[in-house]
């Protein structure tokens, strides 16, 4: 048999879908770090993120999305160009979707948007941990009457099921090519950027109901300290209106103490050193339907 050495394939891969249909948990998954923020509220993401993973013979840029909904405020128009602009980079598009009885029509709607990119299409089947196996193949059929999918693979994402898979299958729809990144490179987002994601992921899981949403996190002070001492961060946490900073404080200040806290344990995880954290609530009126605040609070508007 021939021996001929793999070529070298790098490229970008955008992972589109719904919200929730667990987008950034595959991609932690396969990247093998806490790349993005996943919570069981929808419309976690609100940028493109992106993570690098490097082999031996291949480079893969993920770029994890918002959610793709219809926007209805400005903030979501800015997350839905942030998704569209990721889809339109790509060289391969991951669709996910939620593993089920039948495709959905909202499903089917974003397939459209997909694929007048004219870009391979994995259809990636989440959640497959959720449903019986004999319900998985005809749903892949009902799939196949929409779009000849370069391939369609299920995965669980939570649980890592065929996730090695799911990147063997993509590896040969990768352009051949120079790697875009050094082998060790993880992302090109700056530290206080995954400091500000960490603080919304406490967010997003110590409140209900509208306060995720309205909140917008800022890091308005970064100091790395001299060696034995704390590094220092202030961090400022936006809301839209003052009966949403009295919830965000809580009694006594119990419910701010409570998200600065868990911030901060991972934060010093993820820097791999002790942090003085000081979080702040400001109040500013209509902030997501505001192009300079939000350009302010680090979403392009
Ligand atoms: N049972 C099960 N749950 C999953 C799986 N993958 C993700 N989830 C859960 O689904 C929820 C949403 O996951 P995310 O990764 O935040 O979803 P997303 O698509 O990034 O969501 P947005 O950022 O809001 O668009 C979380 O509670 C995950 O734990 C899976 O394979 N099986
Ligand atoms: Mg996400």
């Amino acid at each position: 048999m021939e021996n001929r050495a793999q070529p070298y394939r790098a490229g970008y891969v955008a992972v589109a879908g719904q919200p929730n249909v667990g987008k950034s948990t595959l991609v932690n998954r396969l990247l093998q770090f806490k790349l993005s923020i996943t919570t069981p509220k929808p419309q976690t993401t609100r940028h493109r993120i992106m993570g690098v993973l490097s082999g031996e013979n291949y480079q893969v840029i993920f770029l994890d999305t918002p959610g793709l909904i219809n926007p209805s405020y400005r903030l979501q128009e800015v997350m839905m160009e942030s998704a569209q602009r990721a889809i339109k980079d790509a060289d391969v598009i991951f669709f996910l979707v939620e593993a089920a009885a039948k495709p959905s029509s909202r499903d089917l709607e974003i397939l459209d948007l997909l694929v007048q990119v004219h870009k391979p299409i994995i259809l990636v089947i989440n959640k497959m941990d959720l449903i019986a196996k004999p319900q998985l193949l005809p749903f892949i059929h009902a799939y196949q009457t929409h779009h000849a999918f370069a391939e369609i693979v299920p995965v669980s994402a939570l649980q890592g099921d065929n996730c090695p898979l799911l990147l063997e299958t993509l590896l040969p729809y990768l352009p051949e090519g120079e790697p875009f990144y050094e082998q060790d490179a993880l992302t090109d987002h700056p530290e206080r950027f995954f400091v500000s994601e960490i603080i919304r992921e406490k967010i997003f899981s110590s409140y209900g109901d509208e306060i995720p949403y309205s909140t917008a996190v800022v890091i308005d002070e970064f100091h790395e300290a001299a060696p034995g001492k704390k590094d220092v961060i202030k961090a400022r946490i936006v809301v839209e209106r003052t009966s949403q900073k009295g919830i965000i404080i809580g009694k006594g200040g119990s419910m701010l103490r409570k998200v600065g806290t868990d911030s901060r344990r991972e934060i010093e995880n993820l820097l791999g050193r002790p942090v003085y954290l000081e979080l702040w609530v400001t109040v500013r009126e209509k902030w997501r339907k505001n192009d300079t605040f939000l350009r302010e609070f680090g979403y392009q508007g």
